[in-house]
């Protein structure tokens, strides 16, 4: 059961399209303390699990999270703060239940940080919406919660193929030679990724004719292999006479305003921006509509960068750090005049003044910005949603977000942002998975190999061997930092089957991830979920299932050969890779070993990957292919249990279009006693054991 509280005079940030029932008296769970605070004890046992994208582990207990979408590069343990504001946990102790928290401003949880034994939750201001969810188990009340806010976006079915990024991708000779180079190498790939270089001048909805003479065309030439192109939009619209968007935007009223009413002044990538209003409706249908002049040239997904906001600096914020520094001049800079001198440069980025000296013309009124800070990306990005349902209302475009707020997974996924290439950032990868599918972030995945700072070959092998699971598996990294394109690096043939192993089992990850799309549930679960009497699943950090049938368990160390995991029940160790002939399928490879429950450590060599079979359970698989038109959806082999076992829905479906709901997507599949496969459905699938 779902029960609302509202409090002063609350923001509709509109996350919610559910329903639920009102309530006027005390609150179950939490102790009101007045002030837009609330808190409740933790007893020893409790799991608190959820606040989507944020460090440190699955349960988020034991550290303090202060939920202020920002631009930090820095996914550091003691970050208490990144891209998204995903306000929503479960607490699973002596009390069960989940909390929503639904204010767009800046919102602290303090997880048992000041007192371990206290959770304590603290808005900014006293306006805000509570929604307190009981349920008899956490994936009870996360199936609750997800019906309130409504169905994750699903993304084509292309979107779940590799792809490859870079800053940097200068021109179009060198994303052809990147095509050239994995179709070279045999390693599958279906998407490039265009970052702010394609621009001209780094203008939205432009592109640089001398490096990108025709988009069109290169866009159709690499369609011919199976690969799109996918450009990034960046908040920020550069202010030029005579570019377009700016002059329209200005005409039309649809930027950010300052306290004095005019068009608010920012710097982001090509200097002095304004900023689209994308909480005001019209402003959202205009920017929107730009999308156009791309998918007019054969694009078929973007994403969405610098939403935040992130801004370098603002026109005043500059004015008073050149006059500040002027007075520095003459001072002997001793330990704190030096220290001011930095903050005064670095305090210009992503400034709270400036945060503070903005506003949106909402439907209800003027709004300051801080106060609805959280919703920028997430409207962002909802105004290239509701641009593509216009422009494109039978074809799924992929779009994913850097920022976000509950309410956004129904219109794009999002990437993690800026992280970096350390052996920690794979487990972070691991560990932030289940805490966004919770809040409706379905389609996610992080910059495979690291984005920041130079990767190892080993590094992006381990990475990889996680991200074939991941919905978004995109390589991506920063201009500067070594160069980490598959095909660079000397182990190629190892890439070459770990890559071709996501194709392989792409007709089970993506059953399994539009069945939690369509049923509200979770791709990534913490083993937790599937194994509620294990008090020892309960801890483990470091595995997880992914859909019904699968565990895994990353290695995540250098230099590990391998690694411990723990099996909650008897399961099958499936092995892929290995010491295998050049060129051949990776399917042929498979290895199979029944072990018994509890902890063993498990080889795992670099080129190699592994996953846990669940007795009973089933995992269809293809053959693979170079890109996933490629893939036979049709013919499929099948890993599991020949004596039988529980029955498997098999989801597939052309992948284009939106007709989610037609019951002729499901095939369904069991084994009887003697080992024999019987499908029932019309979707036509032969299916196999391998
Ligand atoms: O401040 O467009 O997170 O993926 O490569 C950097 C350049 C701006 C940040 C994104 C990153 C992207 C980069 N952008």
């Amino acid at each position: 059961m779902i029960r609302k509280k509202s409090y002063g005079h609350p923001f509709d940030t509109e996350a919610v399209v559910g329903s639920y029932t009102p309530l006027d008296g005390p609150l179950p769970f939490l102790t009101e303390e007045g002030g837009g605070r609330f808190s409740c004890p933790l007893d020893e046992d409790a799991v608190v699990y959820g606040l989507g994208e944020n460090v440190r582990g699955i349960n988020k207990r034991g550290w303090i999270y202060e939920n202020a979408c920002s631009d930090n590069p820095n996914h550091r343990e003691d970050a208490r703060s990144l891209y998204g504001a995903h306000n929503f946990l479960v607490v699973d102790g002596a009390q069960r239940f989940g909390v929503f928290v639904d204010y767009p401003g800046k919102v602290t949880f303090d997880v048992g940080y000041t007192d371990s034994s206290v959770l304590t939750i603290q808005t900014e201001e006293p306006d805000l919406t509570l929604y307190l969810i009981d349920g008899d188990s956490p994936e009870d009340i996360i199936r609750q919660f997800r019906s309130l806010v409504g169905r994750s976006y699903i993304p084509p079915k292309w979107a779940f193929g590799y792809g490859q990024s870079r800053w940097s991708y200068m021109t179009a000779d060198e994303v052809r030679e990147v095509a050239a180079r994995y179709r070279e190498a045999g390693i599958p790939l279906d998407a490039i990724y265009l970052d702010i270089d394609y621009m001209e001048g780094y203008k939205d909805f432009t592109v640089n004719q001398d490096a990108f003479p025709d988009l069109s065309g290169l866009s159709a030439e690499l369609k011919e292999q199976g690969i799109r192109l996918v450009p990034i939009i960046d908040a920020g619209v550069k202010i030029e006479p005579g570019y377009p968007v700016y002059e329209e935007g200005v005409r039309q009223g649809c930027f950010c305003k300052d306290e004095d009413g005019a068009d608010f002044v920012a710097a982001v990538w090509p200097g002095r921006v304004h900023f689209p209003d994308v909480l005001n409706e019209d402003a959202r249908r205009w920017f929107g509509g730009y999308y156009k002049v791309l998918l007019e040239q054969g694009i078929e997904g973007f994403w969405n960068d610098m939403n935040e906001p992130a801004i370098f600096y603002s026109e005043k914020g500059l004015e008073n750090a050149f006059a500040q520094i002027d007075t520095y001049r003459t001072e002997n800079l001793d330990i704190h005049t030096y220290g001011a001198l930095q903050g005064l440069v670095a305090g210009l980025k992503n400034s709270p003044e400036d945060y503070r000296s903005f506003y949106h013309r909402h439907k209800d009124g003027l709004v300051r910005h801080d106060r609805v800070h959280n919703l920028y990306g997430y409207n962002m990005t909802r105004a290239a949603g509701e641009a593509m349902e216009a422009l494109e209302p039978e074809k799924r475009i992929l779009l994913f977000s850097r920022s976000s707020y509950i309410g956004m997974h129904r219109y794009g996924g999002i990437w993690t942002g800026d992280n970096l290439s350390w052996w920690s950032h794979i487990l972070l990868n691991l560990q932030m998975m289940p805490s966004l599918n919770m809040c409706g972030f379905l389609y996610t995945g992080a910059d495979l190999g690291g984005f920041g700072g130079d990767t190892t070959e080993d590094l992006l092998l381990r990475w990889m061997a996680l991200g074939i699971f991941t919905p978004l598996m995109r390589n991506h990294s920063a201009t500067g930092t070594r160069r980490q394109e598959l095909y660079r690096f000397p182990h190629v043939e190892a890439f070459r089957q770990i890559v071709s192993l996501r194709y392989v089992l792409l007709p089970y990850l993506y059953s399994e991830y539009m069945k939690a799309a369509l049923g509200d549930g979770m791709y990534f679960r913490p083993l937790a979920f599937a194994y509620p009497e294990d008090a020892f699943a309960r801890r483990v950090e470091d595995q997880l299932m992914v859909g019904e049938s699968v565990m895994i368990a990353p290695v995540y160390q250098q230099n590990a050969r391998g690694r411990y995991v723990y099996l909650p029940e008897r399961m099958k160790l499936v092995r892929f890779g290995g010491s295998h002939q050049a060129g051949q399928n990776v399917l042929e490879t498979v290895q199979e070993e029944l072990l018994e429950p509890g902890h063993h450590y498990i080889d795992v060599a670099l080129d190699e990957v592994v996953f846990f079979l669940r007795p009973g359970h089933l995992v269809p698989v293809s053959r693979g292919g170079r890109c996933v038109a490629d893939v036979d959806f049709t013919h499929l082999k099948l890993l599991g249990y020949p004596e039988g076992g529980c029955p498997y829905e098999l989801y597939d479906d052309d992948g284009f279009r939106k007709d989610y709901d037609d019951p002729a997507h499901i095939t369904r599949i069991r084994v009887d006693g003697s080992g024999a496969i019987h499908t029932e459905g019309t979707a036509g699938k032969e299916i196999q054991w391998l």
